[in-house]
């Protein structure tokens, strides 16, 4: 049985792909970070208890600013294949925690690397770094593939760009079997509530049961490249099957501006919007709604820019060119755009619906949004 060790478990891809590898037959170790409450929501289906035996899914203590950590786990668990997903992965939030960043998501990598270069594993463990196409940043060429220059346009690239170049080092240095997977975004059911799609098929479904009136965004402009989870953490996987360590580009190869995705959310549940205005001033109305369920007004306000989601730079364009995964691994995306917000949506609307049985009830349901 092979052994797999997945730093940011508990995030969505940490999730998604811990289901994957137990599937197949894999014994994991998930790290966790230590929370003032419990952080494992997406990964509770999969729990075992510590005290049962021949566990096949194990979680640590730990964190990615702790070297003494990693190479502890590292030596207790030996690894065939470790995945470094760990990241403070928000990009708006990086210009607010720029060293933090810097530190788990740049410095976190390399202690990875180093861990099992000390212990002498180079020949025995295989490394996923989570890189991104925010690397790409300032638009120089589209697509985007392998060889597009990067332009980092935030800490959070920065970062990511040092991970991505220290991943490249300790390969060609050290002779190890260590991996970029370039992902372009990729959204679920579990994404993190404040990424602006998760953030607006929650709103659309809020909003259709009646328990919101509106909701503010940022740059309705920016475009990206959106594909579902499920399919790259699968690609992750296989990435670290091939017969040599190098660096993919994992994306559909379609872009959608933001303004879309909103369009499309809403009208998944039979909700038509109409966009009047520009830049800051740009607003969305209901303009008709199919779905007898839903008591919308015609003409309702339901979506405002609010500029203080505007980033200092902005990333403009991504879309990505993923012919080498595809050609060279069989890489074969199962969900497109349509899929993936209709399966959004279902979640969201499902999972508001036990909000709105709460509200009835005469609990106080959450009412944050970021
Ligand atoms: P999430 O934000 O959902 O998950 C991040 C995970 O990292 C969480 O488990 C989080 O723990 C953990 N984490 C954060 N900081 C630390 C730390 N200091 N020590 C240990 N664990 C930490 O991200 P995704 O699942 O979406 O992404 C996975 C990886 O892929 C990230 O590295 C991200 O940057 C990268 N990526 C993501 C893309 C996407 O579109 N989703 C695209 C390209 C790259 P906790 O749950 O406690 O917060
Ligand atoms: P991104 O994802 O920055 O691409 O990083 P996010 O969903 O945060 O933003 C996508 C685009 O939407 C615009 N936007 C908003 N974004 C958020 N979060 N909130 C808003 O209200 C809002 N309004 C408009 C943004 O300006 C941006 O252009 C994600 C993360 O998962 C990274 O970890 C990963 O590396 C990249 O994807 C690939």
């Amino acid at each position: 049985m092979k052994v797999a060790l997945i730093t940011g478990v508990t995030g969505q891809d940490g999730a998604y792909l811990s289901e994957f590898l137990l599937k197949k037959g894999y014994i994991v170790h998930g790290l966790k970070r230590r929370s003032s409450q419990f952080n494992t929501d997406r990964i509770d289906h999969l729990y075992q208890d510590p005290h049962e035996e021949n566990r096949n899914f194990i979680l640590h203590y730990g964190d990615m600013t702790d070297s003494t950590n990693l190479i502890r786990l590292i030596q207790e668990i030996q690894p065939d294949e470790i995945y470094n997903l760990a990241a403070m992965s928000h990009v708006h939030v990086s210009f607010e925690t720029p060293e933090y960043t810097g530190n788990a998501d740049g410095l976190g990598t390399l202690r990875i690397l180093d861990a099992v270069r000390l212990l002498g594993l180079e020949k025995k463990t295989r490394i996923y770094q989570a890189s991104t196409s925010e690397l790409y940043g300032k638009v120089q060429e589209v697509p985007q593939s392998e060889t597009t220059p990067f332009y980092p346009r935030s800490p959070y690239a920065v970062a990511k760009m040092y991970a991505y170049w220290i991943t490249v080092n300790y390969r060609e240095a050290y002779g190890m079997y260590a991996c970029n997977g370039i992902l372009f975004n990729h959204e679920s059911p579990l994404r993190g509530e404040t990424f602006v799609t998760r953030k607006i098929t929650r709103a659309a479904a809020r909003i259709a049961l009646g328990l919101q009136d509106k909701f503010y965004l940022g740059n309705l402009d920016a475009q990206r490249d959106w594909g579902h989870a499920k399919d790259y953490v699968r690609m992750m996987w296989m990435i670290l099957q091939a017969e040599e360590a190098e660096d993919w580009v994992i994306a559909t190869g379609k872009t959608t501006p933001v303004r879309e995705f909103v369009r499309m959310a809403f009208a998944e549940v039979g909700i038509e919007l109409e966009f009047k205005g520009t830049g800051v001033n740009e607003k969305a109305y209901v303009s008709f709604c199919s779905n007898p369920d839903f008591q919308l007004e015609i003409g309702k306000e339901v979506l405002a820019v609010d500029p203080k989601y505007f980033r200092p730079t902005e990333v403009d364009l991504l879309i990505g060119d993923a012919s080498k995964a595809k050609n060279k691994l069989g890489w074969v995306p199962e969900y497109d755009l349509q899929d993936l917000v209709k399966d959004m949506m279902q979640s969201d609307v499902e999972l508001m619906r036990k909000d709105q049985h709460l509200k009835e009830g005469g609990y106080q349901v959450l009412n944050y949004f970021e």
